[in-house]
C-alpha cells in the first residue's frame, strides 16, 4: 500500500476534524537506517546502537514538510488565500511547495546572502515570492510576526502550533520503526527550537517510552546553550543561524524534563561529523544536520554519554544536496585527465 502522508497515518493522534481536506505530499515514512560503522567511530567496542532518521529524504528534502503539510492544511481550513514565513531556507522550501500545491500564494522572508542554493533554487521553482532581508533570520521573523497581526495573512513559522502537531509525527515513526519503543538518545540539532519541542510532544503523546534529548547548537549561534539572545549569530550550518528561537522556553522546558543535554559544538565539528555521515555510512546532509550526530560524538567523548548498550537516533534533518556549494568547498577538486586509457591507468597505480 502507498503512503499516505503524515496526517493521513496519524489521523488519530492529530487534533483534524475527519471533514478537513489534507494538502499532502506523501511526506513521512523516512527511513530508519542503521549506523555500525558509525557507532563504531563514535564509541569503539561500546556497542551503541546507532540509527539515522533520514529526514532529507521528505519530498522538498527537509524534516520541515512534517509539520508544512499540517500548517497549510489549517491555513487552508481556516479559508488563508496568503501564507508566510521568515526562513533560513528550508521552511521556505516547504512552505512554497505546500502553498503551490493549495494554490496559496506565499511570500518567504530569507537573510541575505545566509541561504544555501538548493532552497533558493526551490523556492523559486514553486513560485514563492522570495524577499531578501538585509539582517537575519531574527530579523526577518520578528517582521513576519508584526506584519501578520496587520494583515489577513497565515504565519507559517514554527510559532503556528499546526506546525508542532504535524512535526511531531517524526516521534511516532521512531518508536514504530524500533519495534515500538522510543530509542535510549534522541539526538538533533536545534535552531528555531521547533522540532525539539515537537518530538518531545510526540513520544509524551505514543506513551511508548520517552528518550532523553540531545540537543546540538552550532557555536556562534548557541542562545539555549548560554542563556541569551545571540545577536550577531554565525555558523557554516546557515540552517541552524539563529540567535533568539521562537521555541526557546519550550526546548528548555523538554530538555528538562527529558534529563537531556543543550551543547555548544564548533563548525570544525560539525563539519567532521558531516564527513563521517557521508563517509562511513553513504548517507549525505546538508552540515546543519550533523549537529546532532557531533553532539553526541562530543558527549561521548566527554564522558557525559556512556554509550554502552545505549540505542541512539540522530535526527538527520536536511538533504545534502540543500547546499552544494559547502560540499564543494570542503573537498578537493575532482581530478583531470586526458580521455586516454594510459593516463588513466597511470592515475590507478599511483599512491593515494
Ligand atoms: C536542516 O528553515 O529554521 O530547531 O527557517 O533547516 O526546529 O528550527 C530551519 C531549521 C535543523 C533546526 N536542521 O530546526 C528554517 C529553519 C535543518 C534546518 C534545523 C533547521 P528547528
Amino acid at each position: 500500500m502507498s503512503w499516505p502522508g503524515v496526517i493521513s497515518a496519524y489521523r488519530a493522534y492529530l487534533p483534524f476534524a475527519e471533514s478537513t481536506p489534507i494538502v499532502s505530499l506523501n511526506e513521512g515514512n523516512t527511513p530508519l537506517i542503521r549506523a555500525d560503522r558509525l557507532a563504531e567511530a563514535l564509541a569503539p567496542g561500546a556497542g551503541l546502537q546507532l540509527y539515522l532518521k533520514y529526514e532529507g529524504l521528505n519530498p522538498t528534502g527537509s524534516f520541515k514538510d512534517r509539520g508544512m503539510t499540517a500548517a497549510i492544511t489549517q491555513a487552508v481550513h481556516e479559508g488563508a488565500r496568503t501564507v508566510i514565513c521568515a526562513s533560513t531556507g528550508n521552511t521556505a522550501a516547504s512552505a512554497a511547495a505546500y502553498a503551490a500545491r493549495a494554490g496559496l500564494r506565499c511570500l518567504v522572508l530569507v537573510p541575505q546572502g545566509k541561504i544555501a542554493l538548493g532552497k533558493l533554487a526551490a523556492c523559486l521553482a514553486y513560485g514563492a515570492e522570495v524577499i531578501s532581508i538585509d539582517g537575519s533570520f531574527d530579523d526577518a521573523l520578528a517582521l513576519v510576526r508584526e506584519l501578520v497581526q496587520r494583515h489577513p495573512i497565515a504565519l507559517v513559522n514554527s510559532v503556528n502550533p499546526w506546525r508542532l502537531e504535524g512535526q511531531k509525527t517524526g516521534a511516532f515513526e521512531i518508536v514504530d520503526q524500533l519495534g515500538g519503543r522510543a530509542p535510549d538518545w534522541h539526538c538533533l540539532p536545534v535552531g528555531n527550537a521547533g522540532n525539539i519541542s515537537a518530538y518531545w510532544l510526540g513520544y509524551q503523546q505514543y506513551g511508548r517510552g520517552l528518550p532523553r534529548l540531545l540537543g546540538g547548537q552550532a557555536a556562534g549561534a548557541a542562545p539555549l546553550v548560554h542563556g541569551r539572545v545571540i545577536e550577531r549569530p554565525e555558523t557554516l550550518a546557515t540552517a541552524i543561524r539563529i540567535g533568539n528561537p521562537a521555541r526557546w522556553q519550550q526546548a528548555l522546558q523538554a530538555l528538562d524534563a527529558s534529563g537531556g543535554i543543550v551543547t555548544a559544538v564548533t563548525d570544525a565539528a560539525i563539519l567532521a561529523a558531516w564527513r563521517l555521515l557521508a563517509r562511513l555510512e553513504g548517507v549525505f546532509v546538508e552540515p546543519a544536520s550533523a549537529t546532532g550526530v557531533a553532539a553526541l560524538q562530543q558527549q561521548i567523548a566527554l564522558g557525559e554519554i556512556d554509550p554502552a548498550g545505549q540505542t541512539a537516533v540522530c535526527v538527520l534533518t536536511g538533504h545534502g544536496l540543500k547546499d552544494p556549494d559547502t560540499a564543494v568547498q570542503q573537498a578537493a577538486p575532482p581530478h583531470r585527465l586526458p580521455a586516454d586509457l594510459a593516463a588513466l591507468e597511470g592515475y590507478l597505480g599511483r599512491e593515494t
